[in-house]
Protein backbone atom coordinates (compact mmCIF):
# COMPACT_ATOMS: atom_id res chain seq x y z
CA UNK A 1 0.00 0.00 0.00
CA UNK A 2 1.34 3.14 -0.72
CA UNK A 3 -0.24 7.06 -0.49
CA UNK A 4 1.09 8.69 -4.16
CA UNK A 5 -1.83 7.12 -5.53
CA UNK A 6 -5.35 6.04 -5.55
CA UNK A 7 -5.78 1.94 -5.12
CA UNK A 8 -8.39 -0.56 -6.63
CA UNK A 9 -10.79 -2.03 -4.27
CA UNK A 10 -8.75 -5.32 -4.46
CA UNK A 11 -5.99 -3.80 -3.74
CA UNK A 12 -7.78 -1.85 -0.43
CA UNK A 13 -8.72 -5.36 0.31
CA UNK A 14 -5.35 -6.95 0.23
CA UNK A 15 -3.84 -3.53 2.57
CA UNK A 16 -6.34 -5.26 5.44
CA UNK A 17 -5.52 -9.02 5.04
CA UNK A 18 -2.16 -8.00 4.82
CA UNK A 19 -2.44 -6.12 8.08
CA UNK A 20 -4.17 -8.64 9.91
CA UNK A 21 -1.57 -11.57 8.60
CA UNK A 22 1.20 -9.19 9.51
CA UNK A 23 -0.22 -8.27 12.73
CA UNK A 24 -2.41 -11.08 14.20
CA UNK A 25 -2.06 -10.10 17.59
CA UNK A 26 -3.96 -6.85 17.16
CA UNK A 27 -5.78 -6.83 14.00
CA UNK A 28 -8.61 -9.42 12.85
CA UNK A 29 -10.76 -9.87 9.54
CA UNK A 30 -14.57 -9.54 10.06
CA UNK A 31 -16.74 -10.18 7.22
CA UNK A 32 -19.56 -7.80 7.92
CA UNK A 33 -21.49 -9.24 4.68
CA UNK A 34 -21.55 -8.96 1.02
CA UNK A 35 -22.72 -6.62 -1.25
CA UNK A 36 -25.78 -6.10 -3.98
CA UNK A 37 -23.09 -7.43 -6.88
CA UNK A 38 -21.96 -10.50 -4.03
CA UNK A 39 -18.67 -8.72 -3.53
CA UNK A 40 -17.45 -9.87 0.22
CA UNK A 41 -17.46 -6.37 2.61
CA UNK A 42 -14.46 -6.65 5.30
CA UNK A 43 -14.00 -4.91 8.27
CA UNK A 44 -10.28 -4.72 9.75
CA UNK A 45 -11.09 -5.28 13.83
CA UNK A 46 -7.77 -3.71 15.65
CA UNK A 47 -7.70 -4.81 19.60
CA UNK A 48 -5.25 -5.43 22.20
CA UNK A 49 -8.08 -7.80 24.01
CA UNK A 50 -10.04 -7.32 26.81
CA UNK A 51 -13.49 -6.22 27.55
CA UNK A 52 -15.54 -3.21 27.99
CA UNK A 53 -12.90 -1.21 26.35
CA UNK A 54 -14.34 1.87 24.45
CA UNK A 55 -14.65 1.55 20.44
CA UNK A 56 -14.59 3.71 17.30
CA UNK A 57 -15.75 2.81 13.96
CA UNK A 58 -14.70 4.74 10.83
CA UNK A 59 -16.19 4.17 7.32
CA UNK A 60 -14.88 5.47 4.23
CA UNK A 61 -16.31 5.10 0.29
CA UNK A 62 -20.04 4.91 1.15
CA UNK A 63 -20.11 7.59 -2.02
CA UNK A 64 -17.87 5.79 -4.67
CA UNK A 65 -16.32 8.72 -6.29
CA UNK A 66 -15.07 10.31 -3.17
CA UNK A 67 -11.79 8.31 -3.78
CA UNK A 68 -9.83 10.06 -1.19
CA UNK A 69 -11.72 8.97 1.94
CA UNK A 70 -10.94 5.27 1.26
CA UNK A 71 -7.29 6.55 1.02
CA UNK A 72 -7.60 8.89 4.22
CA UNK A 73 -8.82 5.71 6.34
CA UNK A 74 -6.23 3.15 4.88
CA UNK A 75 -3.69 5.82 6.02
CA UNK A 76 -4.84 6.17 9.28
CA UNK A 77 -4.77 1.98 9.60
CA UNK A 78 -0.76 2.67 9.06
CA UNK A 79 -1.05 5.24 11.19
CA UNK A 80 -2.82 3.15 13.86
CA UNK A 81 -1.05 -0.09 13.30
CA UNK A 82 2.32 0.05 11.72
CA UNK A 83 3.74 3.65 12.73
CA UNK A 84 4.73 2.21 16.58
CA UNK A 85 3.61 5.67 17.82
CA UNK A 86 0.46 4.87 19.27
CA UNK A 87 1.01 1.90 21.21
CA UNK A 88 -1.37 3.95 24.15
CA UNK A 89 -4.26 4.62 22.56
CA UNK A 90 -4.42 0.60 21.49
CA UNK A 91 -4.02 -0.25 24.63
CA UNK A 92 -7.22 1.42 25.54
CA UNK A 93 -9.39 1.46 22.75
CA UNK A 94 -10.91 -1.02 20.12
CA UNK A 95 -11.22 0.21 16.39
CA UNK A 96 -13.77 -0.97 13.81
CA UNK A 97 -12.74 -0.18 10.31
CA UNK A 98 -14.42 -0.39 6.76
CA UNK A 99 -12.42 1.62 4.17
CA UNK A 100 -14.98 1.58 1.21
CA UNK A 101 -18.00 0.51 2.57
CA UNK A 102 -19.81 0.84 -1.14
CA UNK A 103 -17.49 -1.80 -3.12
CA UNK A 104 -19.73 -2.13 -6.21
CA UNK A 105 -20.18 1.78 -6.78
CA UNK A 106 -15.96 1.98 -5.86
CA UNK A 107 -15.54 -0.51 -8.66
CA UNK A 108 -17.84 0.88 -11.21
CA UNK A 109 -16.60 4.54 -10.30
CA UNK A 110 -12.76 3.00 -11.54
CA UNK A 111 -14.37 1.09 -14.69
CA UNK A 112 -17.48 3.02 -15.77
CA UNK A 113 -18.39 6.31 -14.89
CA UNK A 114 -15.61 8.17 -12.85
CA UNK A 115 -18.36 10.21 -11.20
CA UNK A 116 -20.73 7.25 -10.05
CA UNK A 117 -21.75 8.27 -6.30
CA UNK A 118 -24.63 5.67 -5.30
CA UNK A 119 -24.81 2.08 -5.13
CA UNK A 120 -25.65 -0.48 -7.94
CA UNK A 121 -28.80 -1.77 -7.02
CA UNK A 122 -31.20 -2.05 -9.25
CA UNK A 123 -35.15 -2.11 -8.67
CA UNK A 124 -36.80 -2.54 -12.08
CA UNK A 125 -36.29 1.03 -13.58
CA UNK A 126 -34.24 1.85 -15.88
CA UNK A 127 -31.76 3.51 -13.79
CA UNK A 128 -29.51 2.19 -10.82
CA UNK A 129 -28.36 2.51 -7.53
CA UNK A 130 -29.87 4.41 -4.10
CA UNK A 131 -27.64 7.32 -2.40
CA UNK A 132 -26.51 5.38 0.62
CA UNK A 133 -26.55 8.26 2.88
CA UNK A 134 -30.14 8.61 2.19
CA UNK A 135 -30.57 5.12 3.00
CA UNK A 136 -30.25 4.97 6.96
CA UNK A 137 -33.57 4.62 8.67
CA UNK A 138 -33.35 7.69 11.03
CA UNK A 139 -36.04 10.25 9.55
CA UNK A 140 -35.40 8.29 6.50
CA UNK A 141 -36.50 10.26 3.54
CA UNK A 142 -38.05 13.50 5.33
CA UNK A 143 -35.88 15.94 3.51
CA UNK A 144 -33.44 16.51 0.81
CA UNK A 145 -33.84 13.46 -0.40
CA UNK A 146 -35.36 12.05 -3.90
CA UNK A 147 -37.97 9.24 -4.68
CA UNK A 148 -36.70 9.01 -8.18
CA UNK A 149 -34.59 5.78 -8.91
CA UNK A 150 -32.70 7.97 -11.18
CA UNK A 151 -31.72 10.82 -8.46
CA UNK A 152 -28.17 11.38 -7.64
CA UNK A 153 -30.19 11.52 -3.97
CA UNK A 154 -32.39 8.87 -4.09
CA UNK A 155 -33.48 7.45 -0.92
CA UNK A 156 -33.86 4.10 -2.04
CA UNK A 157 -37.19 1.88 -1.99
CA UNK A 158 -37.33 1.65 1.64
CA UNK A 159 -34.50 2.31 4.49
CA UNK A 160 -32.04 0.09 4.49
CA UNK A 161 -32.88 -1.36 1.51
CA UNK A 162 -29.48 -1.51 0.50
CA UNK A 163 -27.65 -4.43 1.88
CA UNK A 164 -24.40 -3.00 2.38
CA UNK A 165 -25.80 -0.75 4.26
CA UNK A 166 -27.39 -3.42 6.72
CA UNK A 167 -24.10 -4.81 6.99
CA UNK A 168 -22.35 -1.28 8.03
CA UNK A 169 -25.41 -1.07 10.53
CA UNK A 170 -24.94 -4.45 11.88
CA UNK A 171 -21.26 -4.11 12.53
CA UNK A 172 -22.11 -0.85 13.92
CA UNK A 173 -24.83 -2.31 16.49
CA UNK A 174 -22.73 -5.20 17.13
CA UNK A 175 -20.26 -3.07 18.46
CA UNK A 176 -20.98 -1.84 23.01
CA UNK A 177 -19.46 0.73 24.05
CA UNK A 178 -18.85 2.51 20.80
CA UNK A 179 -18.00 6.37 21.79
CA UNK A 180 -17.24 7.69 18.30
CA UNK A 181 -18.78 6.97 14.43
CA UNK A 182 -16.44 8.70 11.42
CA UNK A 183 -17.59 8.75 8.40
CA UNK A 184 -15.40 9.89 5.45
CA UNK A 185 -16.35 11.81 2.30
CA UNK A 186 -15.31 14.28 -0.15
CA UNK A 187 -15.04 17.17 -0.28
CA UNK A 188 -15.68 20.40 0.85
CA UNK A 189 -13.10 20.26 4.43
CA UNK A 190 -15.87 20.14 6.82
CA UNK A 191 -16.27 18.40 10.36
CA UNK A 192 -20.05 17.46 10.95
CA UNK A 193 -21.89 16.09 13.15
CA UNK A 194 -25.89 15.45 13.47
CA UNK A 195 -28.69 16.53 12.73
CA UNK A 196 -28.73 16.35 8.97
CA UNK A 197 -32.40 15.58 9.08
CA UNK A 198 -33.27 19.15 10.94
CA UNK A 199 -31.81 22.44 11.71
CA UNK A 200 -32.28 21.80 15.63
CA UNK A 201 -29.07 20.37 17.39
CA UNK A 202 -28.28 17.52 19.40
CA UNK A 203 -29.16 18.21 23.22
CA UNK A 204 -25.18 17.33 23.79
CA UNK A 205 -24.32 19.57 20.58
CA UNK A 206 -21.54 21.55 22.85
CA UNK A 207 -19.57 18.17 23.43
CA UNK A 208 -19.58 17.34 20.03
CA UNK A 209 -18.45 21.09 18.75
CA UNK A 210 -15.51 20.88 21.77
CA UNK A 211 -14.32 17.87 20.17
CA UNK A 212 -15.03 18.93 16.55
CA UNK A 213 -12.86 22.03 17.82
CA UNK A 214 -10.27 20.50 18.95
CA UNK A 215 -9.79 17.81 16.07
CA UNK A 216 -9.74 20.70 13.48
CA UNK A 217 -7.29 22.46 15.21
CA UNK A 218 -5.17 19.69 15.16
CA UNK A 219 -5.82 18.86 11.46
CA UNK A 220 -5.26 22.59 10.43
CA UNK A 221 -2.07 22.27 12.34
CA UNK A 222 -0.37 19.98 9.91
CA UNK A 223 -0.81 21.62 6.52
CA UNK A 224 -2.68 25.06 7.49
CA UNK A 225 -6.05 23.76 5.64
CA UNK A 226 -9.28 25.01 6.45
CA UNK A 227 -12.41 23.19 8.04
CA UNK A 228 -15.73 24.35 9.36
CA UNK A 229 -17.53 23.02 11.90
CA UNK A 230 -21.13 22.67 13.00
CA UNK A 231 -24.24 20.56 12.11
CA UNK A 232 -24.75 19.09 9.02
CA UNK A 233 -28.17 20.96 8.36
CA UNK A 234 -26.61 24.15 9.14
CA UNK A 235 -23.05 23.70 7.69
CA UNK A 236 -24.04 22.19 4.50
CA UNK A 237 -27.60 21.82 3.92
CA UNK A 238 -30.46 19.01 5.40
CA UNK A 239 -30.12 15.70 4.07
CA UNK A 240 -32.05 13.03 5.62
CA UNK A 241 -30.95 9.26 6.08
CA UNK A 242 -27.80 9.73 6.86
CA UNK A 243 -25.61 7.34 8.45
CA UNK A 244 -24.11 9.56 11.30
CA UNK A 245 -27.49 10.86 12.28
CA UNK A 246 -28.63 6.73 12.36
CA UNK A 247 -25.16 6.05 14.44
CA UNK A 248 -26.17 8.78 17.29
CA UNK A 249 -29.64 9.01 17.16
CA UNK A 250 -30.39 5.07 16.95
CA UNK A 251 -27.11 3.55 17.32
CA UNK A 252 -26.53 5.65 20.55
CA UNK A 253 -22.63 6.37 19.38
CA UNK A 254 -22.43 10.35 20.74
CA UNK A 255 -19.36 11.58 18.90
CA UNK A 256 -20.77 10.99 15.62
CA UNK A 257 -19.19 12.91 12.63
CA UNK A 258 -19.51 13.19 8.49
CA UNK A 259 -16.05 14.69 7.53
CA UNK A 260 -15.91 16.10 4.44
CA UNK A 261 -12.25 15.99 3.31
CA UNK A 262 -10.23 18.06 0.85
CA UNK A 263 -10.15 19.70 -1.25
CA UNK A 264 -13.34 23.05 -1.30
CA UNK A 265 -13.99 22.66 -5.27
CA UNK A 266 -10.84 23.08 -7.44
CA UNK A 267 -10.59 19.87 -7.94
CA UNK A 268 -13.16 18.25 -6.41
CA UNK A 269 -13.63 14.14 -6.58
CA UNK A 270 -10.72 14.79 -8.83
CA UNK A 271 -8.38 15.56 -6.23
CA UNK A 272 -4.40 15.26 -7.14
CA UNK A 273 -2.90 12.45 -6.38
CA UNK A 274 -0.42 14.65 -4.83
CA UNK A 275 -3.05 15.96 -2.09
CA UNK A 276 -3.44 11.92 -1.22
CA UNK A 277 -0.67 12.02 1.55
CA UNK A 278 -1.22 15.34 2.88
CA UNK A 279 -4.87 15.29 3.05
CA UNK A 280 -4.34 11.85 4.75
CA UNK A 281 -1.69 12.99 7.32
CA UNK A 282 -3.84 16.45 8.38
CA UNK A 283 -7.15 14.11 8.87
CA UNK A 284 -5.00 11.29 10.49
CA UNK A 285 -4.19 14.32 13.25
CA UNK A 286 -7.71 14.73 13.79
CA UNK A 287 -8.51 11.11 14.06
CA UNK A 288 -5.65 10.94 16.76
CA UNK A 289 -7.74 13.87 18.75
CA UNK A 290 -10.82 12.02 18.81
CA UNK A 291 -9.22 8.27 19.86
CA UNK A 292 -7.23 10.38 22.41
CA UNK A 293 -10.29 11.90 24.00
CA UNK A 294 -12.28 8.62 23.97
CA UNK A 295 -9.18 7.02 25.79
CA UNK A 296 -9.50 9.17 28.19
CA UNK A 297 -13.45 8.41 28.86
N1 LIG B 1 -21.98 15.18 1.25
C1 LIG B 1 -22.91 14.65 2.20
C2 LIG B 1 -24.10 14.00 1.51
O1 LIG B 1 -24.39 12.88 1.88
C3 LIG B 1 -24.17 15.28 4.27
C4 LIG B 1 -23.33 15.70 3.14
C5 LIG B 1 -23.75 14.31 5.15
C6 LIG B 1 -25.36 15.88 4.49
C7 LIG B 1 -24.55 13.93 6.22
C8 LIG B 1 -26.16 15.52 5.55
C9 LIG B 1 -25.75 14.51 6.41
O2 LIG B 1 -24.73 14.59 0.64
C10 LIG B 1 -21.38 14.48 0.28
N2 LIG B 1 -20.31 15.04 -0.32
O3 LIG B 1 -21.72 13.38 -0.01
ZN1 LIG C 1 -20.30 11.87 0.11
Amino acid sequence: MDWTSYHTLDEINGYLDYLAETYPDLCSIVNIGSSYEGRTMNMLKISTGGEGKPGIFIDGGIHAREWIAPATVTYALNQLIESGSYQDILDAVDFYVIPSINPDGYVYSWTNDRYWRKTRSNYGTICYGCDPNRNWSFHWDEIGASDNPCSEIYAGPSAFSEIEMVNVRDAISAQTDLISYLTFHAYSQLWMYPWGFTTDLPDDWEDLDDLAQNAVDALTAVHGTNYDIGSSTNTIYAAAGGSDDWAKGEGGVKYSYTIELRDTGYWGFDLPESQILPTAEETWAGIEVVARFVKDT
